[in-house]
């Protein structure tokens, strides 16, 4: 469906909210790459999301994890003496109390309070900025270090499987719908020669040597909201993937984006970096969040994680390619392509600094 008419989806699906006050102007928001998200203006904001069916198929199950995630966090904002309509997200019931709305075309639709006096970021534009979205992150998996993570429904399954992400790269090839198999024949020699890199953590996850936790697997420095005033990192959203994961997993994934001296999609590969000044930040800024909580081989693997998310991304960008970009949202041609390009040179950049990275986390241990 075109822009202008999933805008008037949007506003008809507005009407179906409880909200306060009158509202104006509808218009899209963010830069994620899965939801469509709108903007909610008027004498109190909202945002208001078109949940991606394609991906999530049981979207009752995300908003039941998000309900019951989030109602947990209130409680412990309450009794720290925080904000619980800032400090998480807040889901506002349509009439009938449900925490969504199915319109005529069959599509569902969610709304939040928006996170008054905050701001999220793309790309790091201040190095406080990134420890403190470190701080949150860890914050975040700390808080919910006594979650029922039996209660959670997997949204995704094996979301972060990434024997499983090698295994679905190399159907892609094989059935190279598109024909674009032999020209990114450089791109696929890269992820294989690394297939080693897909089972590392898997394999420590099932000889119980790293704990299942329950973590938010989408780390992205635009899925942390920063108080405009303070720089603080209040409140983390985009909750569709909190799941059951690995602590590293959540550090790594949040090292391949904010960490990268380039953007995601940057056709420049001369700017794509892996800054180690801000891997060092984040370490510090997440053990800070972890308040302690991470084990030893937890503490050990975390730039395993940073390689091992970045190496899965790119795997998924190329996959995604090949298939005819039908997952990400894409806003160019090659656009899939240019996003595999640059987490195949962080992760080249990694290998190159790999000791410095196991030195960077193991001082930040030390000191927290
Ligand atoms: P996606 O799954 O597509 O990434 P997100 O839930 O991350 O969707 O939302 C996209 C963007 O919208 C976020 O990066 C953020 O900038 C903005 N956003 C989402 N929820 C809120 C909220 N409750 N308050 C303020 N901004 C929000
Ligand atoms: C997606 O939803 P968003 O844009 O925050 C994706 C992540 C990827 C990321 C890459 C549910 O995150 O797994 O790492 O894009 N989310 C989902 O930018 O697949
Ligand atoms: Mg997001």
């Amino acid at each position: 469906m075109e822009k202008r008419n999933l805008q008037r989806q949007a506003k008809e699906a507005l009407r179906h909210f409880h909200l306060q006050g009158e509202q104006g102007t509808v218009r899209p928001w963010g830069s994620g790459h899965i939801n469509d998200t709108f903007l909610v203006e008027g004498d109190c904001e909202y945002i208001l999301q078109r949940m991606n069916q394609a991906i999530f198929t049981k979207p009752w199950e995300v908003m039941e994890n998000i309900v019951g995630v989030t109602s947990f966090l209130k409680e412990k904002i309450k009794k720290a003496g925080g904000d619980e309509l800032r400090e998480t997200l807040t889901v506002i019931p349509v009439e009938d109390g449900k925490p969504m709305y199915q319109d005529a075309y069959g599509d569902y639709w969610r709304m939040y309070y928006r996170i008054r006096d905050a701001v999220s970021y793309d790309q790091v534009e201040s190095e406080q900025d990134f420890y403190e979205s470190a701080a949150a992150f860890g914050n975040f998996q700390q808080l919910l270090a006594d979650y029922p993570a039996e209660t959670l429904h997997e949204t995704i399954p094996g979301f972060h499987d990434t024997e499983v992400r090698y295994r679905t790269f190399c159907q892609a090839v094989e059935e190279d719908v598109c024909g674009r198999s032999k020209e990114v024949a450089r791109e696929i020699e890269f992820f294989r020669e690394r297939e080693e890199t897909a089972s590392v953590l898997g394999k420590l996850l099932s000889e119980g040597k790293l704990p299942l936790r329950v973590t938010h697997n989408d780390t992205k420095l635009n899925n942390v909201m920063l108080d405009q005033k303070t720089g603080k990192g209040i409140c983390v959203i985009d909750l569709d993937t909190v799941m059951p994961g690995l602590a590293v997993h959540d550090f790594g994934d949040s090292i391949r984006f904010g960490a990268s001296t380039g953007a995601e999609d940057e056709p420049d590969l001369s700017k794509v970096n892996c800054d180690l000044h801000l891997f060092q930040l984040y370490t510090q800024g997440f053990l800070s969040g972890c308040q302690g909580s991470l084990t030893e081989l937890e503490l050990a693997m975390l730039p395993m994680g940073a390689k091992v998310m970045t190496y899965e991304c790119g795997m998924r960008f190329l996959t995604d390619y090949l298939q005819g970009d039908v997952y990400f949202k894409t806003h160019r041609q090659g656009h899939n392509l240019d996003r595999c390009r640059t987490q195949m040179k962080l992760v080249s950049d990694m290998e190159t600094k790999w000791q410095q990275m196991e030195e960077i986390v193991r001082q930040c241990s030390e000191e927290c």
